[in-house]
């Protein structure tokens, strides 16, 4: 690939605010890459069978082929080389490692292994992420994360893999966004397994936030070294969209349940006051057992944090009342006014830089990452299959500017990885989102550079060489 681009002052400002040894990477997540469904011993997850629920997925798509990473692994890594990234944060199937959620299947984690050679082998540092969303089906059909039982299975899982690569891995997250874990999936039914139970949803928050501490409890001890630990969570700035107390309080309700309610017990040991009095108006209680905020708060030493954009709250119906028909406080976002991506959010990079600057404030002492930070566009490829993606790569920009002046207020973070790697399986909207800052062309499989991997790679070499 060519050298590096010159720099607008745009880019050279966000180079200078971004301290010396910051990471850049990728990152991606099993399902959404990996295919082989039923290579070497894997069983369905919870994904696996929610794709074949008719209307669930887009077009009726399904991750059983994706981008064959599985089997492309080596010449992915080679790409993530050629971009100049010295990190990549993948995730771990757990149904490779233990197919039907029990034993261990030494065929599935080999491929774990080998990935993690390959990525030092080029001189990329490997970032596990244990859970990005793929629970056993057997998990489910035992009761799925509403069961605390689950909790145990998924620290027994953990230790299998931490036991396999914590000898060459030194940077583990428990859980991706448990947010979408427990609340698409248990209280909205958007994603797997496709249940719309609030109270299950609320005790799934509860087992993963267990599961996680138990994890980290068991993978801490077992450390062969000095290896950091920590949990990504999904986060957003909540802005009120006036003075007025009922825009207050649902500003107040959708921070409570977006944020708080993992932050707190996380850092502090503690469900949040405000957040337990809302969920008990509704009769909901947090199944809270003794010793498990203890578990829960074990110490991490890196918060991975994954944003995509931030929204407005309101606490007024459209017809100006202020309860729901359920009786409940309305909480509703209302539009800022900004371009959407192709997800139809909203880009918003401030929101970025006052979430960072408030978590710094509000939980001191705890370095953070981004873990995700990208956006879905409509990306038109040329013939050769490449893509100008000029709205990624201001989004890139944009918020790049935000993590260096989120620095500058004092948040410590060290590190950026782009979402993601490849043009991939968004989820409930199958292929036809397009997060990658490579494209897929899913006929041919063949990979493509867009601007925006061009743009990132040259921004990271020039940071590194200032
Ligand atoms: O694709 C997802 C990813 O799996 C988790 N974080 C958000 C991304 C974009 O929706």
């Amino acid at each position: 690939m060519t050298t590096p681009a010159p720099t607008t002052s745009a880019d050279a400002a966000l180079i200078a605010g971004l301290p010396t040894g910051f990471r850049w990477g990728v990152a991606t997540s099993a399902y959404q890459i990996e295919g082989a469904v039923d290579a070497d011993g894997r069983t369905p997850s919870i994904w696996d069978t929610f794709c074949r629920v008719p209307g669930a997925v887009h077009d009726g798509d399904t991750g059983d082929v994706a981008c064959e990473h599985y089997t492309r692994m080596p010449s992915d890594v080679a790409l993530i080389k050629d971009l100049g990234m010295d990190t990549y944060r993948f995730s771990v199937s757990w149904t490779r490692v233990q197919p039907n959620g029990r034993g261990f299947n030494p065929a599935g984690m080999a491929f774990y292994d080998r990935l993690v050679d390959e990525l030092l082998a080029q001189g990329i540092d490997p970032w596990v992420t244990l859970y990005h969303w793929d629970l056993p089906q057997e998990l489910e059909d035992a009761g799925g994360w509403p069961v605390r039982d689950t909790a145990y299975r998924f620290a027994d899982y953990s230790m299998l893999v931490f036991d396999a690569l914590s000898d060459r891995v030194d940077t583990w997250t428990t859980l991706n966004e448990p947010w979408c874990s427990a609340m698409l999936g248990y209280a909205y039914g958007a994603h797997a397994p496709g249940r719309q139970d609030y109270p299950a949803a609320v005790s799934a928050v509860h087992h993963l936030l267990l599961g996680h501490g138990l994890a980290t409890e068991r993978m801490r001890e077992a450390a062969p070294r000095k290896i950091d630990i920590g949990i990504t969570l999904n986060a957003a700035t909540a802005y009120p969209a006036s003075d007025a107390a009922p825009d207050l309080d649902a500003a107040r309700r959708a921070d409570g349940m977006g944020a708080r309610l993992y932050l707190d017990p996380l850092v502090h040991g503690r469900y949040p006051a405000d957040v337990i009095a809302d969920l008990a108006a509704q009769d909901i209680v947090i199944p809270v057992q003794d010793g498990d905020l203890a578990t829960i708060s074990a110490p991490i030493d890196v918060l991975g944090i994954n944003y995509y954009f931030s929204q407005k709250f309101t606490g007024y119906a459209e017809d100006g009342s202020t309860v729901d028909a359920a009786g409940l406080p309305v909480v509703r976002s209302i539009p800022l006014g900004r371009d959407r991506t192709a997800m139809d959010w909203e880009i918003v990079p401030e929101g970025f830089t006052d979430l960072l600057v408030r978590i710094s404030k509000d939980y001191p002492g705890l370095p953070m990452v981004i873990t995700e930070n990208g956006a879905a566009f409509d990306d038109v490829a040329d013939a050769s299959g490449f893509v100008a993606d000029e709205g990624r790569t201001a989004y890139f920009t944009s918020h790049l500017a935000a993590v260096a002046s989120a620095i500058e207020q004092g948040a410590d973070i060290r590190g950026y990885l782009a979402w993601s790697l490849l043009d991939n399986f968004e989820w409930a909207y199958g292929y036809e989102k397009r997060f990658g800052i490579v494209r897929v062309d899913y006929d041919t499989q063949e990979r493509t550079p867009k601007q925006s991997a061009l743009y990132l790679r040259d921004l990271a070499e020039q940071h590194r060489n200032r």
